[in-house]
């Protein structure tokens, strides 16, 4: 068994989650936020026999979208008469993030 680890947009998260459900593949949805931009994103963690690791994966390139988004640097820390122009910044985020683990052991009791 293998534990797929997603971190994707939190406006793709309920849609993945939707088509996840509707191929019988069973999801959590855990709250997050990325560390460079700190904005909410979403984790989804799935489940899953070795076999189906690729129906999963097709599933989640299928319904995430990668997206640029703006950030603004933080000025640094300046010397008197010294001068910072904030340009912004534009970051791709990916569609999606996963990591694919094994499972060393899995009970639903
Ligand atoms: P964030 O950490 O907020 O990163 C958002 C996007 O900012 C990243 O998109 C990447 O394009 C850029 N970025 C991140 N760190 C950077 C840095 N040190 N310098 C320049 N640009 C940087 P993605 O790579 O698609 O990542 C999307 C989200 O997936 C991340 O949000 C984070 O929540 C998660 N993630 C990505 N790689 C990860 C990893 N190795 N471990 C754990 N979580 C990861």
């Amino acid at each position: 068994m293998k534990l797929i680890v997603a971190v994707v947009h939190n406006e793709d998260a309920g849609v993945l989650v939707d088509a996840l459900l509707e191929r019988e593949f069973r999801a959590t949805r855990l709250h997050s936020s990325g560390g460079f931009l700190k904005q909410s994103n979403a984790t989804i963690l799935i489940g899953v026999d070795e076999a189906q690791v690729d129906d999963v994966m097709s599933i989640i390139r299928a319904n995430c979208k990668a997206r640029t988004q703006v950030v603004n640097p933080m000025p640094p820390i300046m010397e008197p008469g010294e001068f910072f122009m904030p340009y912004p910044l534009e970051v791709e985020v990916g569609g999606a993030t996963v990591f694919t683990l094994p499972v060393e052991r899995f009970e639903r009791l």
